[in-house]
């Protein structure tokens, strides 16, 4: 069964972590209820979600995304690169034992999950401003004897490799060419998000579905001109803290425990 690790939106959001954007007022509220409403879009695609409360003390920690990454047989903790956000592990490493044996990320390795994008036994991995050489290694050999690959993607002026590419299926990347180094695709049939919408290649495949933040109208045509299904959803309040519609979710299947 396809299963989710989520997490309730922070009261301390707007403390949150900001590289690239600009700090704005995020109503907690508002932000918890566009959470909520991203998790029954989940269910109705038939994930069955697992909710973990809001940590009241951890600012980013709805961001579930990046303290993490789960493949079939294991799941990695990273060593995010923000220090602000390290203790996030904890809780959800819990969450996470049910299902698979962990491992953990040691210094100097820093990684989040958000800069990797896994398309069948390749993980792609990217270089950014959070995940270092020493994660982006660390990894390959944590997942090496799985018989994963893990390719180093360059990323410069947006925050992870997934704020710039997507795996939106079909062999299918959702793409903006001017963050992300595209050379490392190549195979993928690339789509470039409108030119208007640079942010928009965050998606979220599930089930054949892509779901794209609504703010998103022509890249969310252009997907639909090309034959992909599309689900719009409003995270607005999220999109202030520099999260999209990949990280508010851990996915994975939960018929593969313990391998
Ligand atoms: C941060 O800067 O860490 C958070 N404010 C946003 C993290 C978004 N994570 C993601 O897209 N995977």
């Amino acid at each position: 069964m396809l299963t989710a690790i989520t997490r309730g939106v922070s009261p301390s959001m707007n403390n949150c972590e900001l590289t690239f954007h600009a700090r704005q007022e995020i109503d907690a509220g508002k932000a918890a209820r566009q959470h909520q409403a991203y998790e029954e879009v989940l269910r109705q695609l038939g994930v069955f979600v697992i909710s973990l409360p809001a940590e009241p003390d951890l600012p980013d920690a709805v961001f579930v995304e990046d303290a993490a990454v789960v493949v079939d047989e294991i799941a990695v903790m990273t060593r995010m690169g923000a220090a602000s956000r390290r203790s996030e592990t904890e809780s959800l490493a819990r969450a996470l034992s049910v299902y698979r044996l962990l491992k953990y990320m040691e210094a100097p390795a820093t990684l989040d999950g958000g800069d990797v994008m896994r398309i069948g036994r390749t993980l792609f991995v990217g270089a950014s401003s959070r995940t270092n050489a020493d994660g982006i290694s660390e990894l390959r050999h944590l997942l090496a004897d799985y018989g994963y690959r893990v390719k180093a993607v360059g990323v410069k002026g947006c925050l992870h490799l997934k704020s710039g590419c997507t795996y939106i299926g079909r062999d299918t990347i959702l793409v903006n060419r001017s963050w992300i180094d595209s050379t490392q695709l190549e195979g993928f049939d690339l789509i470039d998000v409108a030119a208007t919408e640079p942010t928009a290649a965050n998606a979220l495949l599930i089930q054949g579905v892509v779901i794209l933040p609504s703010s998103f109208p022509e890249t969310k045509a252009m997907l639909e001109a090309r034959g992909f299904n599309v689900r719009a959803i409003d995270v607005s309040e999220l999109q202030k803290a520099e999260g999209g519609v990949t990280c508010t979710s851990l996915i994975f299947n939960s018929d593969d425990i313990d391998s």
